[in-house]
């Protein structure tokens, strides 16, 4: 299997997580966004990644559909429960710490792309959201301590902000909780560098 994947982009870390813990090999793919290739364009017409290609040609995405293609594969550790309420639970904490990644995304590209007019009521209302959102993680801590699709993304997208912001780092009992997931071999191999 082909993973289509850019060694910064959150939303791939999550799935090459998941393959990790897995011990499912996949052949990375290292593209290009600014010159997508055409590999990627035809895998994925909104050239994303990661996209991943199985051996037969199909294709998956987006992440959260790649990593329930692939916590399906083995039983080694499944990082996404069967039990319905459950299930649900950790697939919420991915879709919440999806949402943040793009929060961070299009804060990062706001100030990166127009250093010297951005648009400050968009950057302080997007700093906002990180916060709020941090306040919650912080609050709903006891929630994350299984190692599992719920850490794993919110952990990736605490990362990708430590990456692009490091203004925005995290503290205290949140900082604690992200430097012992960050030790973790999966994480700490995977951790986003440009
Ligand atoms: N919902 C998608 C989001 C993926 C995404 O936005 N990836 C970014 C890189 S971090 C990307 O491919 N950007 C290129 C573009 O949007 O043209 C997922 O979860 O996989």
């Amino acid at each position: 299997m082909k993973l289509l994947y850019t060694k910064r982009s959150p939303y791939a870390r999550k799935v090459r997580v998941i393959a990790l813990e897995k011990n499912i090999p996949l052949d990375l793919i290292d593209e290009d966004l600014q010159k997508k290739s055409h590999r990627l364009l035809e895998a994925n017409p909104l050239g994303k990644v990661p996209t991943l290609i199985l051996d037969n040609g199909t294709t998956v995405f987006d992440s959260p559909v790649i990593c329930q293609y692939l916590d399906g594969l083995n039983d080694r550790v499944m990082m996404i429960p069967q039990q319905a309420e459950k299930r649900i639970e950790v697939l919420k904490w991915e879709a919440f710490a999806d949402d943040l990644m793009g929060v961070a995304i299009n804060l990062y590209m706001e100030k990166v792309r127009h250093s010297h007019d951005f648009n400050k009521d968009f950057t302080d209302l997007q700093e906002k959201n990180i916060l709020s959102a941090y306040a919650y993680i912080q609050k709903n801590l006891p929630k994350l301590r299984k190692f599992d699709l719920a850490s794993v993304s919110v952990a990736c997208a605490i990362g990708y902000i430590h990456f692009r912001l490091p203004r925005l780092k995290v503290q205290d009992a949140l900082h604690r909780w992200f430097d012992e997931i960050s030790i973790i071999p999966s994480m700490s191999q995977t951790v986003p560098v440009v």
